[in-house]
């Protein structure tokens, strides 16, 4: 069996990091830059018969106005087009920076 699982979030979420621990190996850039991946990364972890395919994906970016800024539009955009793909979907959210008073 075989399932595909993508992880979206904001840059710097922890996104890489999650791949590489689900993974067990380091497969993914890890860095405080944003925009370290730039194309999807396939993390592959296999137990068995079962077969789990993570996608590391580019931090979804939004301008105030909930739109991608100009310069990383297309990438932006090929982020959520994928979206469709997977079978199941992890949001990150960095909690700290969300709820920090
Ligand atoms: N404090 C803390 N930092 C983390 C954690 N996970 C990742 N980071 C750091 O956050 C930064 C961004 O991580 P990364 O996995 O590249 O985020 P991505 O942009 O969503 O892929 C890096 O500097 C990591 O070392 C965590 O659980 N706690
Ligand atoms: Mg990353």
């Amino acid at each position: 069996m075989s399932l595909s699982v993508g992880i979206v979030g904001a840059p710097n979420a922890g996104k890489s990091s999650l791949t590489n621990t689900v993974v067990g190996s380091k497969v993914a850039a890890v860095s405080r830059k944003t925009n370290t991946t730039t194309h999807e990364i396939l993390g592959v972890l296999t137990e068995g018969k079962t077969q789990i395919c993570f996608f590391d994906t580019p931090g979804l970016m939004l301008g105030h106005h909930g739109f991608p800024h100009r310069d990383v539009t297309v990438r932006v955009e090929s982020a959520w087009s994928s979206v469709n793909l997977y079978d199941l979907l992890i949001v990150m959210f960095d909690v700290n920076r969300h709820l920090k008073m």
